[in-house]
């Protein structure tokens, strides 16, 4: 405040925004329910896009309120380092047990970011446990997004989320990307054409020899890039090359998780199985921060089957935090409750036809999709890369539309309660947008 009652906008730097711009013409919402959010003048805007990817079963739900009301009154906090409490005993048993295959093990983080993190420093400690300290390199993948710790960003594959931050990891490679526009464009679910870009993961076994190579992460489909979905028989084929050489495979399921494509996990829709899978966002529907690291038996085994004393020298103040807990159960049975993840399989084909129905629109080269997402990427504008889905993005919202944009894409994920009708509503808005958008 200015001391005339104001709300100053200066002292807040926002994240991963452009605060100059923001600041000149803020755009805020105020309130939220269901579908939409609500502007603080009271403009109802639909929500496209899960507030962040995280909001899957819709905005303020009652069940999740109370639980998270009613836990602040009974235990604030707890200290997990040596301490424990039901919650979040709970909380890791339920998720556990809705994690595919032997994903037995549940280690709590507070953020996308600190769950990569901590599932880099576990492939690391596991390979050490069993003798095999040299092993210490990662692969990640060229557009890959793994939070903005340092070694998310080092195994990410975004130039500018890295180029101002020095050496970040030593030992990094990354795998191409799967985006191919001139082979798979305006395909509907997983391409056809890319499996073999998997092979390059040989290439670099060949190169640093496997007993060098601790783990390879990839985003089962990369959300903030774009949305690129892997192409046919891609995932598989890395798992197969990992198990040929002792490489763990970590799926980064920030955004892929709780039914965003149509299963639970992406894992569970693809049918492969990671040895360590990360997730953040829809664990507590976006309401208090929170994020897992799942294990797999055998590298809990090696880590933790140690003779006394800590086992991880790794953890946080707010691992499993009370409210967090608490939000993440009521969460987990409202999914179940309203077999949301299944709906979310329902719904794909109905979203598959609106989303390609915008195909021939004006600047529109590509759309892809998978489950409940969507990818509509636009022509640059000549030598203004962003440029023109930036003012869709603006020109949505001020119509009344929230959508995110990641260089010229427009990606769509929203809360899996839509309906039919709210999905034609969402693409029609969108069409009168891109048909205004020069
Ligand atoms: N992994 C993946 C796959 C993510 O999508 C993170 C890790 C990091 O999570 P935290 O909680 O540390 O932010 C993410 C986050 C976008 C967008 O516009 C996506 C994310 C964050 C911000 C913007 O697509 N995902």
């Amino acid at each position: 405040m200015d001391g005339s009652g104001r709300n100053d906008l200066e002292a807040w730097w926002m994240p991963f925004t452009a605060n100059r711009q923001f600041k000149a013409a803020p755009r805020m919402l105020a309130r939220a329910e269901g579908m939409h959010y609500f502007t603080p003048d009271g403009r109802q805007v639909l929500d496209g896009v899960a507030g962040l990817w995280c909001v899957n079963a819709g905005h303020n739900r009652a069940p999740i309120v109370e639980a998270i009301r009613k836990q602040a009154g009974v235990l604030d906090y707890a200290p997990p380092f040596q301490m424990g409490h039901p919650l979040a005993f709970e909380a890791a048993a339920k998720l556990a047990a809705l994690l595919p295959g032997d994903l037995n093990h549940v280690f709590f983080a507070n953020s996308g970011s600190e769950a990569v993190d901590t599932a880099l420093k576990m492939a690391l400690a596991y390979h050490r446990a069993r003798g095999e300290g040299t092993r210490t390199r990662f692969i990640g993948r060229e557009r890959g997004y793994h939070g903005v710790g340092f070694g998310g960003i080092s195994v990410g594959g975004i130039s500018p989320n890295r180029k101002a931050f020095g050496t970040l990891l030593p030992g990094v490679d990354h795998l191409p990307h799967t985006h191919d526009i001139k082979r798979n464009a305006f395909s509907k679910g997983e391409p056809e054409n890319g499996a073999e870009l998997a092979d390059e993961l040989e290439r670099l076994v060949a190169l640093h020899d496997a007993s060098n190579i601790a783990a390879v992460i990839v985003e089962p489909v990369a959300g903030s890039t774009g949305v690129l979905v892997p192409p046919k028989g891609y995932l598989q084929r890395l798992r197969t090359i990992c198990d040929r050489h002792g490489i763990l495979l970590i799926f980064d399921e920030v955004i892929t998780g709780f039914g965003r494509l149509g299963a639970a996990f992406a894992a569970d829709r693809f049918a492969v199985q990671p040895d360590l899978i990360t997730l953040a966002k829809g664990l507590t529907n976006g309401t208090v921060p929170m994020a897992a690291v799942g294990v797999r038996d055998h590298v809990h085994a090696a880590i933790t089957d140690v003779p006394g004393g800590i086992e991880f020298a790794h953890g946080y103040t707010y691992s499993g935090h009370p409210l967090a807990a608490a939000a993440a159960l009521a969460t987990l049975d409202l999914y179940a409750a309203e077999d949301l993840f299944q709906r979310a399989a329902d719904l794909a084909a109905p979203w598959e036809r609106a989303a390609h129905a915008l195909r021939g629109l004006p600047h529109v080269i590509d759309v892809r999709n998978l489950g409940l997402v969507a990818g509509i990427e636009l022509e640059p504008r000549a030598g203004q890369l962003g440029a023109r889905a930036y003012d869709a993005f603006v020109r949505a919202f001020e119509s009344g539309l929230l959508i995110r944009v990641t260089g010229d894409t427009i990606a769509l994920s929203p809360p899996l309660i839509i309906t039919p009708a709210r999905i034609e509503e969402l693409f029609g808005r969108l069409a009168d947008v891109l048909k205004e958008t020069a």
